[in-house]
């Protein structure tokens, strides 16, 4: 804790009307001095904020990560300078006032949106409307699902969560608060900044919603109060702990409350006061303080809310010491993946090498899965109602249903976008290992929230099938074209595109190993033959003297590999992904026996692995022949690794309705195309 609260005495009676106004003050003299922020927010909400927290709100400042405290987010980021002038009235140590006052300067903790990771205590990175929210949904249903496995005793927490008129427009606000209320997530409680303004001035220039009637007809438990009536606020609070379902508290304020002229105006929304209203304010509520001051007794009534949360924690640390559940709370919470889902990984490669078999990658996922779920039950499966085409759940995995979280798989319904924002929260909560299915092509619906796992660091495996052209008959709207470029310019993020079944199991092996990046994986509808060659690994691989059998060592873990290298020095170098590795596996054989022409064949199943070999290892797998690269989608970002002289097979445009085999043909990705762009460059 601050070094600054064991000095503290109190020296009078404190009043939650003080305590928020410590953060009103805080948050217009943060925004002033940055001269850049959103004073009107935390002014609004601080009385809520403060009644939440001085009453009730479990957490412990000096242990930010114990696992059963109360998750709080503020979904509307922009108001940050609640949050940080909370952690700072709270105690937390990487929070002194100095922070405050390098609010959203560059390397300070106080960024202008909350970003998990930044500081102590900012349980997800928010700023993107309804993404808070939705995130918080799949915290309280990790919530639900720990506590199933481990028992009220040890997982027993509350997710508070602060929304504004925004996050509540946003379209995602509907599919997480529709799948919280059917799931009746009874620890999760949001309080809405029913502020009626926004950044263009009234709510009612764009909305009529009867916000309290759709959260009714979502299954949740809803209640209207004055947000700046305490005793209301705090018997709301009660209220909504004691229900069985979701709890949203309306809570009518005023934003910018406590600026006697700007105050309910969105001139307060995103905007410093300025230095007369900042005078005029501190006089209207009594704040006799210099900027940045906060008195003694004001910060201890704040810093004895930190001791109920520590004290909290001891008594929980307690009950874990004497609980059989320990180790196995601890690991779950620690991420922990057991060496037996990569052993029967291994083994799983070995088998399928030697019998060659041949499914879609996405079959070849659910293979791989059924290895995986297994031999851990850290992971937890869902689907956007596509179970049965991204083959996304296993036996034995028992679905989560209301009042009834024992299970490991998720119906997310069809919400992509709440479905990544949920996998966020179960991911940032602890505990499990979260991967969900779509098409490919509706990465876009989920785009918000996969951005923010890549933002985040956090372990979320997305399965992505029907890939490509390759699904055929539902046609262009079904078919992604320039997704896996969107996917691939997103730093932090691994994009794997297997070619067969081992490289599958490589893939989902990399995915689960990876506990900082996010990973898809693209898999594909149709049958993909097995291209893993004993002889091509033998010799050329850089392993080649490696005692590993071929099968268990991960290939893909290198990003790209030589899957064929020519007897002869290479003429033309094919690089593929995906289904396309096996159109250049045939147009080599092509060339090869047609033309005597030598021909090597990369895979290329993660682009961003193979970004992070060495100079030596690129070389070697790209060689100096001219390169052409096949995949059934769009140019852009190829050029980078096939260079100015290369030549690219893939599509110029959108998709067509047919039978896959036919569009490969139409579309001219086939190895007759490749064969004749290899000659075009060669000759
Ligand atoms: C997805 C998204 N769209 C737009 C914005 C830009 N933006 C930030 S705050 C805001 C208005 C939010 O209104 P409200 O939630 O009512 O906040 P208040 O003005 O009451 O603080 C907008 C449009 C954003 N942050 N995220
Ligand atoms: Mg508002």
């Amino acid at each position: 804790m601050n070094s600054q609260a064991a000095a503290l005495k109190p020296v009078a009676a404190v009043s939650e009307s003080d305590m928020a106004n410590a953060i009103r003050a805080l948050a217009m003299d943060s925004v002033q001095k940055a001269n850049s922020g959103h004073p009107g927010m935390p002014m609004g909400m601080a009385d809520v904020a403060t009644v939440l927290f001085s009453r009730f709100i479990n957490i412990d400042p000096s242990a930010p990560n114990w696992p059963d405290r109360d998750r709080f987010v503020l979904s509307a980021g922009h108001g940050s300078m609640l949050q940080y002038a909370l952690h700072f009235l709270l105690g937390y140590d990487d929070m002194p006032i100095e922070e405050l006052q390098r609010f959203r300067q560059l390397g300070s903790r106080t960024a202008g949106h909350p970003e998990y990771g930044h500081a102590l205590g900012i349980e997800t990175t928010t700023g993107p409307l309804g993404q808070g929210i939705a995130t918080a949904v799949g915290m309280a249903l990790a919530e639900r699902m720990l506590a199933a496995r481990h028992g009220a005793d040890l997982v027993d927490h509350f997710t508070y969560v602060i929304a504004g008129d925004g996050c509540l427009q946003e379209g995602i606000s509907h599919e997480a608060i529709d799948l919280a209320g059917h799931l009746k997530l009874s620890r999760l409680i949001v309080f809405w900044d029913d502020n009626s303004i926004s950044i263009d001035g009234p709510t009612s220039l764009s909305t009529s919603m009867d916000q309290a009637a759709r959260f009714k007809a979502a299954g949740w438990h809803v209640q209207s109060v004055d947000g700046h009536d305490t005793e209301a606020v705090g018997a709301a609070i009660e209220a909504a702990q004691q229900s069985d379902r979701p709890s949203l508290i309306a809570c009518r304020t005023v934003i910018g409350k406590g600026a006697p002229n700007l105050g309910g105006s969105e001139k307060t929304h995103g905007a410093p006061l300025g230095d007369a209203e900042i005078t005029a304010t501190r006089e209207n509520i009594g704040w006799d303080y210099a900027p940045f001051e906060v008195p003694d007794d004001i910060l201890f009534a704040w810093r004895e809310i930190a001791e109920r949360g520590q004290a909290a924690r001891r008594a929980w640390e307690q009950r874990l010491a004497a609980s059989p559940q320990r180790r196995a709370l601890e690991s779950a919470v620690a991420g922990n993946l057991p060496d037996t889902v990569f052993d029967a990984l291994g083994a799983f490669r070995k088998e399928h090498v030697e019998k060659a078999t041949k499914v879609a990658t996405r079959k070849a996922s659910e293979m791989a899965l059924s290895a995986i779920n297994a031999a851990t039950d850290l992971t937890v499966g869902g689907s956007a109602d596509l179970t049965h085409s991204n083959l996304t759940i296993t036996k034995g995995m028992d679905r989560i249903a209301p009042d009834d979280y024992a299970g490991r798989y998720i119906h997310y319904g069809i919400r992509e976008h709440g479905m990544a924002a949920a996998m966020n929260g179960i991911a940032l909560h602890g505990g499990f290992v979260p991967y969900g299915g779509t098409f490919l092509c509706f990465a876009d619906y989920a785009r918000g929230a996969m951005r923010l796992s890549a933002l985040m660091g956090q372990r979320v495996i997305y399965v992505m099938t029907h890939d490509s052209i390759g699904l055929g008959e539902d046609g262009p709207t079904h078919q992604p074209i320039e997704h896996l470029a969107m996917l691939r310019a997103t730093p932090n993020l691994n994009v794997f595109r297997p070619a067969d079944i081992i490289e599958t199991a490589e893939c989902w092996e990399l995915a689960l190993k990876s506990k900082t990046r996010p990973s898809v994986l693209v898999l594909s509808r149709q049958n993909l033959p097995m291209l893993r060659q004993a002889h091509s690994e033998e010799a050329h691989s850089e392993e080649a003297h490696s005692d590993e059998p071929h099968s268990v060592e991960n290939r893909s873990s290198h990003g790209a590999y030589i899957l064929r290298e020519p007897a002869k020095h290479r003429a033309v170098t094919l690089i593929a992904t995906g289904s396309e590795v096996e159109i250049a596996v045939a147009a080599a054989e092509r060339l090869e026996t047609e033309h005597g022409i030598a021909a090597a064949v990369v895979s290329m199943p993660c682009w961003e692995l193979f970004e992070e070999q060495d100079a030596d290892y690129h070389k070697a797998v790209l060689g100096s022949a001219p390169r052409i690269a096949i995949e059934a989608a769009a140019r852009l970002g190829w050029d980078r690794w096939i260079g100015d002289t290369g030549a690219f097979v893939g599509m110029t445009g959108f998709g067509a309705s047919a039978p896959a085999p036919d569009l490969y043909r139409h579309f001219d990705i086939t190895p007759e195309a490749v064969a004749a762009a290899a000659l075009k460059l060669i000759i």
